[in-house]
Formats: structure tokens, C-alpha cells, sequence
């Protein structure tokens, strides 16, 4: 399972404050402790309502970049922003990312394939996000064939079924769970799967559970990447004790203290 920091993302005041400041130290101090904490990648996002989106995006991946190789996701809506953050990155990098959208799709799997990058596809399109397991399982075959198309290779995708609120849309868990069994048989090899974990308990009182149960149920299911919390150290070791207990890494007597 990849862990995906989602903490360098300006939705966080620390981090909006570092942003607004340009504020280095800030900003790559932050990146550090996620590196530390078990980050194999990191979700960098200015957030909405940015008066230059491109000039602030590539600030960030320029300001993380000096102290950390590890991998990037650039996670915008502003294509003029992703264009610019594609430009300055270093090393591979996961775009975050394409909807079923014919505008999107046109413009993000050419950027893809130029940048030999990874690419998150969201199963929604203008419409919004499917409320079942089956349409979410149809868009996700329309962005596989519509990315083959610009020489996007399958191994690069990685589905993103869309997680939402418990509280306000609580019949959507467990589609999302049928959505990830649907994705396994789409095509062989089978396309990859990340969510968004935090979205699942935005305005609940039990964030750290929420997230840490469905997390498992997830992996479950075959999840392979989760923008996530990895300072929330509970939900590391429920992550870590479900990649024993599905038989993906070796037991071994202490391996909560790894
Ligand atoms: N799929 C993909 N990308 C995504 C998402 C997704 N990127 C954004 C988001 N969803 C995942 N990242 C976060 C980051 C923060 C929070 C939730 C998801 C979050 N933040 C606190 C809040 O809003 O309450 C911030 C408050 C604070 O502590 O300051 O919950 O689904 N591909």
C-alpha cells in the first residue's frame, strides 16, 4: 500500500500560512516529518481561491523538491497551474488528476504520456459522480480506452472511485468498496486504486476511527494507494497489520515497531 501525505496541502492553515509567507522553512520542515512518518509520496495542493495558482504551485514542488527526492502528486484543477508544476518537477510524478470529461481527458493524457507521469482518473464526469458501483465501473473503462488512445499505459492509471462523506452520503461506502471489485476485472494487468481517505469523515466527531476502519475495509478490497494522514500513527498500524493480515508482507514477531 502507498502511503500519499495528504498534509502538504494549503487546505491546512500551517500550510496556507507557509504559502501566503513563502515561508521555506516552514513548508520543508513539514515536508520532512511526512517523509519521516512513512510518506512514499506526497499530495501537494495550494488549495482554492489562489490569486496565481501556477506561480504558487511550482513555488511548492520547487521548495519541497530541495529537501526531498520523494515522489510528487500534483494535485490541481487549474491546468494552467498543472501545467507549470509538470514543467519544474523532478523525477516520476502522479498527476492528480482526470475526470471522464472529454476536456479534461484531452488535455491531461497528452500532458501523461509527455511526462512519462502516473495519473489518478476520477470516476466522475459533468454530471457528478456516479451513484453506483457499475457507472463508477463503465467511466473507468472510458478513461482507460481514452488514455490507451494517447499512449497512457494501464500501469500508469490509477482509479479513483471518489470516497464521501459518511454523514452526507453514507449509502456511497460500501458502493465504493463494489466499485473497487468492479475495477479488479475491467482489464488485465488490473488498474490500479487510490482514494481520497479524510473525505470519508469531514464533519464527523470520530475522524481517527472513521478513517482507520474504512481504511481497512479498503485494503480489503484491494485498495493500493490512500492520500492519507500518516501522522495519525493508529491508522498506520491498522494499515500495516491489514497488509499482514492479507497476506501482502511477512509476518514478522514486531512488526508494529518497524
Ligand atoms: N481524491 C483525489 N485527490 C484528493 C481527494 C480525493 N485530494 C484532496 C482530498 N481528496 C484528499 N486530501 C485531503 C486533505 C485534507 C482533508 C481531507 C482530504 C481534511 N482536512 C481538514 C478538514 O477539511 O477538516 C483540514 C482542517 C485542518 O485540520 O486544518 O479533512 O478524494 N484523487
Amino acid at each position: 500500500m502507498l502511503i500519499i501525505s495528504e498534509r502538504l496541502n494549503a487546505l491546512f492553515k500551517s500550510v496556507g500560512n507557509a504559502l501566503d509567507e513563502k515561508d521555506k522553512n516552514a513548508l520543508q520542515q513539514l515536508t520532512q516529518e511526512q517523509v519521516k512518518l512513512g510518506a512514499n509520496i506526497l499530495d501537494v495542493n495550494i488549495g482554492p481561491g489562489r490569486d496565481d495558482p501556477a506561480d504558487d504551485l511550482t513555488w511548492m514542488v520547487e521548495t519541497i523538491q530541495e529537501v526531498t527526492d520523494t515522489q510528487l502528486c500534483i494535485d490541481t484543477p487549474d491546468m494552467t497551474a498543472m501545467e507549470a508544476a509538470l514543467n519544474v518537477v523532478k523525477g516520476k510524478v502522479l498527476i492528480n488528476s482526470t475526470t471522464a470529461e472529454a476536456h479534461k481527458m484531452e488535455k491531461l493524457f497528452p500532458l501523461a504520456a509527455k511526462h512519462n507521469a502516473d495519473i489518478i482518473a476520477l470516476t466522475m464526469d459533468e454530471k457528478g459522480i456516479p451513484n453506483d458501483a457499475a457507472s463508477r465501473g463503465e467511466m473507468a473503462l472510458t478513461m482507460i480506452t481514452n488514455a490507451m488512445g494517447y499512449g497512457v499505459p494501464t500501469e500508469n492509471i490509477f482509479l479513483d472511485p471518489l470516497v464521501l462523506p459518511v454523514g452526507a452520503a453514507q449509502d456511497q461506502c460500501p458502493k465504493v468498496l463494489e466499485a473497487l471489485d468492479m475495477f479488479s476485472t475491467l482489464c488485465d494487468p488490473a488498474p490500479k486504486t487510490v482514494v481520497g481517505l479524510s473525505n470519508v469523515s469531514n464533519n464527523t466527531k470520530q475522524r481517527p476511527l472513521l478513517n482507520r476502519t474504512y481504511l481497512v475495509m479498503l485494503m480489503a478490497h484491494g485498495l493500493d494507494a490512500a492520500i492519507m494522514d500518516p501522522g495519525d500513527r493508529d491508522l498506520v498500524d491498522a494499515l500495516k497489520s491489514s497488509e499482514i493480515l492479507l497476506n501482502k508482507k511477512l509476518y514478522a514477531h514486531d512488526f508494529l515497531k518497524i
